[in-house]
């Protein structure tokens, strides 16, 4: 019934200059103390834990236009990328935990690198979707799907130490799940090109399993390729998760936000998971920080197939009186 547990290989991916907020590159450290490894050890789940990576200081990195810190954010790209292909020729399910979302990139090449052809479900608040040149805030955590797919290609121009990055996702393989602050031009992007969105509205009107449903369906109709699952933590709702840069009301339940996971784990594809934006420098208070790190673990253990209905090793024997 459940796919068999799986080995994580779990790379910490300490970078914030995808968005301007100090503090989300703590989100690696924290998540790790709040005792990732032993929750997927409890589900029988082998880890390696790779470490952080360490991103070298840029000394020039003058903004292109309204774009920031572009050469940053495409040497730390390049170096994940190389990070998430090994751990995926070790065989593992990738990890990977950041830092802000314009790691996508390099997650997501590096994975396509070692298995080909993906699917990847983007669930996000954000569509994530704006080109270098529709951007409003220069942010490149924005765009992180606009470098990525085939199909807009032509609308990203060459940036200084993206050379390495050729587009390896198809617009068809991608889901998103959760939006409700998409910019006019993503709007746009994702008409165009007719990708596939369950915003909040349809997870209201739908439900999320009916969601969860279409989402594998539409996926498996083009062929059972890897999952990745690029999750930003403010796909939840604020009131769960606050500590984030770019929180939004109207959120996913912590209730739905598991379940997308869980149904995720069934398929028996999920070959990469990112889990990013935690930034907890960004709560209130301390329980806001809690909450917030402490549901993207439960995330990540639903990944790992863990199930609200209870868990239990298989070689588990009750004690003998
Ligand atoms: B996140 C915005 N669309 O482009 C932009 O948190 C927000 O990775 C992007 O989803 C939010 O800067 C990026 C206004
Ligand atoms: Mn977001
Ligand atoms: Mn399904
Ligand atoms: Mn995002």
């Amino acid at each position: 019934q459940h796919p068999p547990a799986r080995s994580a290989g779990i790379v910490g991916a300490p970078f914030s200059k995808g968005q301007s907020r100090g503090g989300v590159e703590d989100g690696p450290e924290r998540i790790r103390a709040a005792g990732l490894q032993r929750g997927l050890q409890e589900l029988g789940c082998a880890v390696k834990d790779y470490g952080n990576l360490t991103f070298e200081d840029m000394s020039r990195d003058e903004p292109l236009g309204l774009l920031k810190s572009v050469r940053a954010v495409g040497a730390a790209n390049q170096k994940l990328s190389q990070a998430v292909r090994a751990v995926k020729e070790d065989g593992h399910t990738a990890v990977v935990l950041g830092g802000d979302h314009s790691l996508a990139i390099g997650s997501i090449h590096g994975h396509s690198a070692a298995v080909g052809e993906l699917s990847v479900v983007w669930v996000d608040a954000h569509a994530d979707i704006n080109t270098p040149l529709t951007t409003c805030t220069g942010n490149i955590h924005g765009q992180p799907v606009s470098y990525l797919l085939h199909e807009l290609r032509s609308k990203v121009p060459v940036l200084p130490n993206f050379s390495w990055l050729k587009p390896c996702v198809s617009a068809a393989d991608v889901v998103f799940i959760g939006l409700r602050d998409v910019d006019p031009a993503e709007h746009y992007i994702l008409k165009m090109l007719g990708v596939k969105t369950f915003s909040m509205s349809e997870v209201d009107q739908l439900g999320v399993a009916r969601v969860m449903e279409e989402t594998c369906d539409y996926l498996s109709a083009r062929g059972k390729k890897p999952i990745h699952l690029s999750y930003d933590i403010d796909a939840i709702d604020p009131s769960v998760a606050p500590a984030t840069g770019t929180p939004v009301v109207g959120g996913l339940t912590y209730r739905e936000g598991v379940y997308i996971t869980e149904h995720l784990c069934q398929t028996g594809l999920l070959s990469a998971v990112d889990l990013v934006e935690v930034n907890p420098l960004r709560g209130q208070t301390e329980e806001d920080v809690r909450s917030t790190v402490s549901t993207a673990i439960d995330l990540l253990l639903g990944c790992f197939g863990r199930v609200r209905e209870g868990n239990h090793l298989p070689d588990y024997r009750l004690p003998k009186p």
